[in-house]
Order: C-alpha cells, then structure tokens, then sequence
C-alpha cells in the first residue's frame, strides 16, 4: 500500500530582491522550513517516498551553501526521495546537481532522476518512471516514452514530469515541455506527479500538479501545499490529499477608495490580516483626511 508525498517548484535559492533585505530573509528562510515540514509530514503520514517534481533549484548557479542546506533540510525524513531536474535545474551536462555531487551533498537516500528511466524503489515495490529535462525547454514530450517503459507488475507505477499539460492550462499554445494531457492512461501509470505550475491543481483522477510548498508570487493560485497520494494497489485509483504547508499568504488587492467608510473598513481588513502576510496593496480614489476639515 504504497504512500506518497508529492511536492514541486522549491525554487531553492530564489533571492527576493523586491523586498527589504530582511523581509526578504525572511522568505528565503521559509523556503528552507518548508523543506523541513515536507520531511516531518512524510514520517508523521509514514509516507513510502517522497517525490519532487522538479525545479527543486531556482538556477544553475546557486550557492554551495544553498545546496548543502536543501539536503540538511530533507534529512529529517530517512526514507526514499526521488529529485527530478525541471526547467530551472536542468540536467546539463554540467549542473547543479553535478555540483552537488562533487560536493557529496546528497545523501544515500536521495535519489537523484538525471537520465530518463524508471527508479524502481525495491523495498516500497514503487516504480517511478522519471522524465527529467536534460536541457531547459524541449517541444517534445518527455513522458511520451512512459508508454514503453516496463515496470514489474506488482509495483505501483508513477509518473514523473515537468512541463505544461497541453490544452488545460492557460496561455499553453505552443508553450515548451508539453506534457499529454492523457499520459497517465496511455502509459497505464497509477499516478503522475507533475510539477511547474506553482499551484495545486488536478488535471484528472491520476495527474496532479502538487504547486509549490511556499508561496512566491502574488498570482500562483492555490499555492502552498503538498499532495498526500494513497494508492492502496497497482491499478487503484489514487485517494488524493491536499495539505497546507505554506507560511506566507501572499495577496494582491486593488482598493478604491470613495467614502470615508472605505478606508475604515480597508483598515480593519489589514488589521485582521496574519502576521505571516505578504500583501500588495494598490489604492484609487480620494478620500477626505478624517478630521482635518472641520473648520
Ligand atoms: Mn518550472
């Protein structure tokens, strides 16, 4: 009965330069705790695996520290991990992930997906068929060679990718790492972990993009969660948890403001905000400065 977390999108070692340095510190940190909520969330649903559906690294050229960190971060959950190079991470010839190696950052349970292929997981009887990307974008399909991937037929069959479902996701004409929209039938997988968009969203009862842990951006919507994927046995379809595990709520309001009532309310509004709120706030409109007129 194999359990899974499915996560996406870390974007290790963004650095949040439109902020004030110590907000954006302070993003950079929650990014690092989400990692460590994810471990303690696998052990606390005693999850079989933890896969990572790519993009892990905001850019080839993050710091050692950085890296280091991320695998300090994973340490709390001791079973088997599945990392996939997405856009921003790519599996070039020389990476990241080559760095991380020379570094020996990457622990034993780390699985590292550079070459498309199956990892079959032995103990947890799990077949993770990856499609990594091997250069940034890509008009062919990746996961198209799923289909003729074998597997053995006890195991549970996952898929993992990163790219655009074709035809389900706004503004995807043409757009680059096209993924099938029906891969998870044609390739007889019993879930597929996708990862690039950044937030949670379900494309059919098997294919899921997870969204990234910690929110980044005022427009990803649903953001800030990990998938809980239960699948009871090979060919049973997938019972799908969301969880909450972002930090930062991030929001984008355009007020306008016409009465003095307008403002009061604006205030009270911001007043109930949580401490943990990143808000972009965008006023129109005049209002009278309350008790300045009266004379
Ligand atoms: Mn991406």
């Amino acid at each position: 009965m194999p359990k899974l977390l499915h996560t996406a999108d870390w974007q290790m070692g963004r650095a949040f330069t439109r902020f004030e340095t110590e907000d954006g510190a302070a993003l950079v940190e929650a990014r690092f705790e989400a990692i460590e909520t994810l471990a303690r969330l696998a052990n606390e649903n005693k999850c079989d695996a933890v896969l990572v559906a790519g993009d892990v690294f905001d850019a080839q050229t993050v710091s050692d520290r950085t890296i280091r960190r991320v695998f300090n971060a994973t340490t709390a959950f001791p079973g088997p991990w599945v990392m996939l190079p997405g856009n921003h991470d790519a599996a070039l010839a020389e990476s990241v992930w080559t760095r991380e190696r020379r570094l020996g950052a990457v622990p034993e349970n780390v699985n590292l997906a550079l070459e498309p292929g199956v990892i079959d997981l032995e103990l947890q009887k799990l077949s993770v068929l990856c499609a990594p990307l091997t250069q940034r974008n890509t008009y062919e399909d990746l996961t198209e060679p799923f289909n003729g991937l074998e597997s053995p037929e006890e195991f549970v069959r996952i898929g993992l990718a990163h790219g655009s479902v074709q035809g389900l996701l706004s503004d995807d004409i043409d757009s680059t790492n096209p993924i099938a929209p029906d891969r998870a039938k044609a390739s007889k997988l019993d879930y597929l972990a996708l990862g690039d968009w950044h937030g949670t969203k379900q494309i059919n009862e098997r294919t899921w993009y997870s969204g990234t842990p910690e929110p980044e951006r005022f427009r990803n919507n649903d953001a800030g969660n990990a998938l809980i994927v239960d699948v009871s046995e090979s060919g049973a379809a997938p019972a799908v948890t969301t969880i909450p595990v972002g930090r930062y709520q991030w929001h984008q309001w355009r007020e306008i403001l016409a009465v003095q009532s307008d403002l009061e309310q604006l205030l009270e509004r911001l007043n109930g905000l949580p401490e943990s709120t990143v808000l972009d706030l965008r006023l129109e409109g005049s209002v009278t400065l309350a008790g300045v007129h009266n004379y």
